[in-house]
């Protein structure tokens, strides 16, 4: 049975040396690949929170302590991003530097952007969609941010609805997010998850929290209440062949959250400032970020940065009990 066990687990790195050595585009960092090929925790982290979602320098101390965050939980952090025509799983502290300092100049790269950057050489901060792709690509199966995209406020006359649902269809990456800011249409977006098949879970809780409040009014499919359980989850998607990843919801600490009065005035405004300036496509998300941001002043970032800190422990906790 060892004996089994032994040879299956080498049939099953040596799988992954041969894909990931094939993709020429993909380039995995000397830790992380360390990582994957002992089969220890790793957990991914996006960018285009960094370069478009918080302000230099908080973006660059952010991403860096998150990664923190991660190694004391017992995991090892690939913050992801495109750099020179490269998928890089595992930045350097300098590309998190100059992602940070680039900020809104670096293109937020989505799945349709993935071609043309990669073919000109180009750089590029991945979203939760590109930041699930590349973790796939190099063998993550665990990935913590903020807050995920979604269905749009209007979008039965826009269509804005972000492809990061369509990738939790299809990419088996367990995405752990502090639910959706309700610049989205959040009941529409759990009707879109239900239809793609995603499973959706509350992290001691019943209900989706709203990225800056814990509470949305919505509920989710399920509560899970251990890193464990989680992991178990996870598991059991794999072994059943079933295709597509998780979205695991845990609300911002208590202490953290904001007064919903103060936020959801600042997002009618921002919405409201939006559809004025006719703001649309890929700008519209990180229009409304900034927007709520400004009009919330300090407050916004502060708690932006803990939840992204308790997703990074929360994820890592699940990655290492996947590891086990
Ligand atoms: N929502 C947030 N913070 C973010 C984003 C969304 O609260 O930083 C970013 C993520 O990278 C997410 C992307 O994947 O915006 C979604 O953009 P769009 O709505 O254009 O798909
Ligand atoms: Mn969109």
């Amino acid at each position: 049975m060892q004996e089994r066990e032994k040879s299956s687990n080498f049939a099953q790195n040596t799988n992954w040396f041969i894909i990931i050595s094939m993709n020429a585009y993909l380039s995995i960092s000397d830790e992380v690949q360390h990582a994957l090929r002992e089969g220890r925790a790793v957990v991914a982290l996006e960018s285009t929170i960094i370069s478009h979602g918080m302000p230099y320098p908080q973006n660059v101390s952010t991403a860096l302590s998150v990664e923190q965050a991660v190694r004391d939980a017992g995991a090892v952090p690939a913050t992801i991003a495109i750099i020179g025509g490269k998928m890089k799983a595992g930045c350097s502290k300098e590309e998190i530097e100059y992602l940070g300092k680039q900020g809104q100049q670096v293109t937020k790269a989505s799945r349709r952007d993935l071609p043309v950057l990669l073919a000109r050489g180009m750089d590029g901060a991945t979203t939760v969609t590109t930041t699930m792709m590349i973790a796939s690509m190099a063998g993550i199966r665990v990935f913590a941010t903020g807050g995920i995209g979604g269905v749009h406020r209007g979008a039965e006359t826009t269509m804005d609805i972000s492809a990061d649902l369509e990738e939790l269809a299809q990419t088996p990456v367990m995405v752990v997010c502090a639910g959706a800011k309700s610049i989205l249409d959040l009941g529409l977006t759990l009707e879109y998850l239900e239809t793609k098949g995603v499973p959706v879970i509350g992290y001691g809780t019943d209900e989706l929290p709203a990225f800056y409040t814990r509470h949305s009014g919505f509920r989710v499919d399920y509560r899970i209440d251990s890193p464990a359980e989680l992991a178990s989850v996870y598991k059991a998607q794999r072994a059943a062949g079933l295709k597509g990843g998780m979205l695991v919801t845990n609300p911002i600490p208590e202490e953290y959250s904001m007064p919903e009065d103060v936020i959801n005035a600042a997002i009618d405004k921002a919405l409201q400032e939006a559809a004025e300036k006719g703001i649309h496509g890929k700008q519209t998300t990180p229009f409304l970020l900034a927007k709520v941001k400004e009009l919330t002043g300090g407050d916004s970032l502060a708690a932006n940065i803990q939840l992204v800190l308790n997703n990074a422990r929360l994820a890592a906790e699940a990655a290492v009990e996947m590891a086990e």
